[in-house]
């Protein structure tokens, strides 16, 4: 395959002579409808290779309380691109070319017509769709393809290798990665989302892959007030007496009201009170302000800048607010929001732009970089598994690792699905330089001074 189109930037002829910080540590995973893997590719000739720098350049993973008036500079961050030798051999997962993955047989029976793209790929999102897989139409489009799911969540529980974790994911949506966790034997799940259309559908979903009802739990709530208010370095708090009167006074004011619990095909789903006393890991999966995400080119989504979660609102009646609300922390209310942005007319560059989340409440949300501080927060591992868009801004990921408190490297994985960039995701808590001993200084992204 020929190697991808690199743009000339003068530190890769010239590698930093310095440890920096953090070093975004960029590793390539093809995987193929014909069930095909691939972990550990490198697209970088050997020519390439001869020129990497000393291993002594990445420093070891540490992590550090993060510090209120820290901003790290763009130059604390470098990138590299490396390879994996103990996943470099393929391996094949027969159940891939069991069916077409890419199916057009069957017309796209959603009248939003956008949605042809994602229903062509149906069998890609989950190989069982036919067993009667239930989405919503936001769940189309931002449901991890079931390859990738299942390959973030083996990654999970090669780290956890010798015990059971509970790993919290906070914007489960239609369950797809949540039942990729949970297939994992050491793997149970806490599922979380504030809509509980989606988690019925979540939990319809789990019990066509037979996951087991003790692995998998389904919270109604906000992922905010939970990683901000209910797990401190792993453990569960909200039931501790609070250090200060103001941070008292904050928790009150952001208490989701009691929610009912219900079972769903055989699962808890209800409110915060069915949260465990732990939880090791979390995983971010969130709301990246809908399917124009990518005008922002192919290395400028910036998690600070671009990417918006809504906090709860707060103060509904129970005329407006049943079980149903549609409070889905999107910043959209619903549905409504985001399909506007399908619908509408195709609007150009710059109105998109000044478009992207401009229905979230600035002043209550958070951002994609401190969402990466909240979560490091709540586990005691600093496990953070960070799906996020594949046009990233890796130094952005790097700084905002940094301001969380990781220190060294972060591993951020692309996941190319038949030799095309699917999905992109970050794992932090963890030393990753042991990958680096065939590696290439590939820094393209620019800081977004
Ligand atoms: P895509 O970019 O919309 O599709 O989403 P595709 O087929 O790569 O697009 P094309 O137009 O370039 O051909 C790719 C994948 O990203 C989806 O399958 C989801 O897993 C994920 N994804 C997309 N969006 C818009 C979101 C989102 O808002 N949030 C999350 N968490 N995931 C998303």
């Amino acid at each position: 395959m020929t190697p991808p189109a690199k743009r000339d930037n003068p530190r890769e002829k010239n590698p930093p002579q310095y440890q920096p910080d953090m070093s975004v540590l960029v590793h390539r995973v093809d995987l193929y409808d014909s069930g095909r893997t691939d972990a550990g590719h490198n697209h970088f000739s050997s020519s390439q290779n001869q020129a990497m720098p000393p291993q002594s350049f990445i420093r070891p993973y540490s992590f550090e309380p993060p510090q209120s008036n820290y901003h790290p500079p763009p130059s604390a961050v470098t990138i590299s691109r490396v390879q994996s030798h103990s996943h470099a051999a393929a391996t094949q997962n027969s159940q891939w070319s069991q069916f077409p993955v890419v199916d057009r047989s069957v017309p796209n029976p959603y009248t939003n017509p956008k949605i042809k793209k994602y229903w062509v790929q149906r069998h890609r999102l989950f190989s069982r769709f036919d067993q009667g897989i239930q989405l919503d139409e936001q769940g189309w489009y931002s449901v991890t393809p079931e390859q990738i799911a299942d390959h973030v969540a083996s990654r999970l529980a090669e780290l956890a290798a010798s015990g059971n974790i509970v790993v919290l994911d906070a914007f489960c949506g239609c369950g797809g990665n949540s039942i990729a966790f949970a297939k994992q034997p050491n793997i149970s799940v806490i599922a979380v989302d504030t809509d509980r259309t989606k988690l019925r559908k979540a939990a319809h979903n789990a019990s066509l892959y037979n996951i087991p009802p003790s692995k998998l739990v389904f919270i109604e709530c906000n992922a905010l007030f939970i990683l901000e208010h209910c797990f401190r370095n792993g453990e569960f708090v909200l039931d501790q007496p609070i250090a200060t009167p103001e941070a008292a006074m904050a928790m009150m004011a952001a208490m989701p009201p009691p929610v009912a619990m219900e079972s769903c095909q055989g699962y808890n789903v209800g409110g915060i009170d069915m949260l465990p006393r732990r939880i090791d890991a979390v995983f971010l999966d969130p709301p990246w302000g809908g399917v124009d995400y990518k005008i922002f080119g192919k290395t400028g989504y910036d998690l600070a800048r671009n990417m918006r979660i809504q906090r709860p609102v707060q103060a509904k009646t129970n005329n407006d607010n049943d079980n149903n609300n549609n409070d889905n922390g999107n910043g959209d209310n619903g549905l409504d929001g985001f399909f506007d942005s399908f619908q509408s007319t195709p609007r150009n560059k710059q109105e998109r732009k000044a478009q992207f989340n401009s229905d979230v409440d600035e002043t209550n949300c958070v951002n994609g970089s401190e969402l990466i501080a909240l979560a490091a927060a709540a586990t005691g591992t600093r496990w953070v598994i960070y799906d996020v868009p594949r046009n990233t801004n890796r130094v952005s990921l790097g700084q905002s690792a940094l301001a969380a408190g990781y220190r060294g490297n972060v591993k951020m994985e692309e996941h190319y699905l038949n030799g095309r960039l699917k999905t992109v995701t970050a794992y932090l808590g963890s030393d990753w330089s042991s990958l680096m001993e065939n590696t290439s200084v590939s820094s393209t992204d620019t800081a977004q001074a």
